[in-house]
């Protein structure tokens, strides 16, 4: 039933009437075929009004993270052009990793609707509740040392300010390393997950996790006021697939930039964007604490702290500001 899509853009392109006959000439198949795609069609949860003597009429899409939907919004050659979509997963990472293994290509993307096991650093959780955000995972297969990786979680966060952005008119902020914030709560984090061989990089699992439609009365407790959302600043629902489209293209652009220019220019435009110069800040790491006037960030994603006259790299951690 793949090509039940492929009757989609006829049903989109008019608000009218579209003719079992006219689709079944043009897609070259009987009358009979275009039937059982419309009820494919409709199981998948797009409504159809159906008019003897008139044909089909595409009356409401459901917010479904499809391929297909997405494509529509998607401008990319690379990044999206393969997209695996689950209802349930217990990890969209986790299954990234394990087709990457495989030999799955740069660019496929992994996404549910829900995940069970939603990860976040550090063995932290990614609350993920079905139907309402975005989880996606990216296979990415970056010719570099491994040393260069870590500001593919920059040009992630840079890709989700964009989006943000550009549909809310909000500005977000960015917090080292990976989390991006409005209005002091967090809205999206990402997790790089890696494998590596010698001093290359077999490949990079990126996983973004983006709040869009889920609200308030929605949000475990143990992040109550920390969370937010798309719909929460707003006050209005998003079309997922949009929102995944749009921060896909986005990705691709950035991602491209970084693979032609290398880290340098990605980790000055975040840390310009994060306004982290010269900010007073404490970071946890490994249970460890350290108070210091931020320098700004290493060409390796590390973030340098001078405390008490001296600089000291940190390159892992949680900031509190
Ligand atoms: C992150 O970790 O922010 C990375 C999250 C990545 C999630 C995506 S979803 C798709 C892909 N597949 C996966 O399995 N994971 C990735 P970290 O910086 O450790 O932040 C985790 C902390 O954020 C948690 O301990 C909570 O405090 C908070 N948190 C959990 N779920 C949240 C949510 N939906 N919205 C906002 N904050 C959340």
């Amino acid at each position: 039933m793949v090509r039940s899509k492929e009757i989609l853009p006829y049903l989109r392109n008019t608000h009218d009437y579209v003719s079992g006959d006219h689709m079944s000439n043009i897609m070259g198949i009987s009358r009979t075929a275009i039937w059982k795609y419309i009820n494919h069609l409709e199981q998948l949860g797009y409504r159809i009004e159906k008019l003897k003597g008139k044909g089909y009429r595409l009356i409401a899409s459901p917010d479904k993270l499809y391929a297909w939907e997405i494509d529509q919004y998607c401008k990319t050659n690379v990044i999206g052009k393969k997209i695996i979509y689950k209802d349930e997963l217990d990890s969209t990472n986790a299954l990234a990793f394990k087709l990457a293994i495989g030999g799955e290509a740069e660019g496929t993307c992994i996404i549910a609707e829900t995940q069970d096991s939603g990860k976040g650093r550090l063995g932290r959780k990614w609350f993920s509740p079905a139907g309402k955000n975005l989880y996606i995972s990216i296979v990415l297969r970056p010719q570099i040392p491994p040393s260069n990786v870590y500001p593919i979680t920059f040009l992630s966060s840079l890709a989700v300010y964009d989006t943000i952005q550009s549909l809310t008119k909000v500005e977000p902020a960015l917090k080292w390393p990976n989390d991006v914030l409005v209005n002091g709560r967090k809205i999206c984090g990402t997790l790089l997950e890696l494998s590596t061989e010698a001093d290359m990089i077999r490949f990079v699992i990126v996983g973004i996790g983006l709040n869009i439609n889920m609200e308030e009365n929605e949000i475990d407790e143990a992040i109550k006021n920390k969370a937010t959302s798309f719909l929460m600043l707003t006050k209005k629902p998003f079309e997922r697939s949009m929102v995944c489209g749009i921060l896909l293209t986005n990705i691709e652009r950035y991602y491209s930039a970084f693979i032609e220019k290398g880290p340098d220019e990605i980790c000055s435009f975040w840390e310009e964007r994060a306004k982290i110069k010269g900010k007073y800040l404490e970071i946890i790491q490994m249970g460890e604490t350290y108070k210091g006037i931020s320098e700004g960030i290493d060409k390796d994603g590390g973030i340098l702290l001078n405390i008490d006259g001296k600089t000291r790299k940190i390159i892992a951690g949680d900031v509190s500001f």
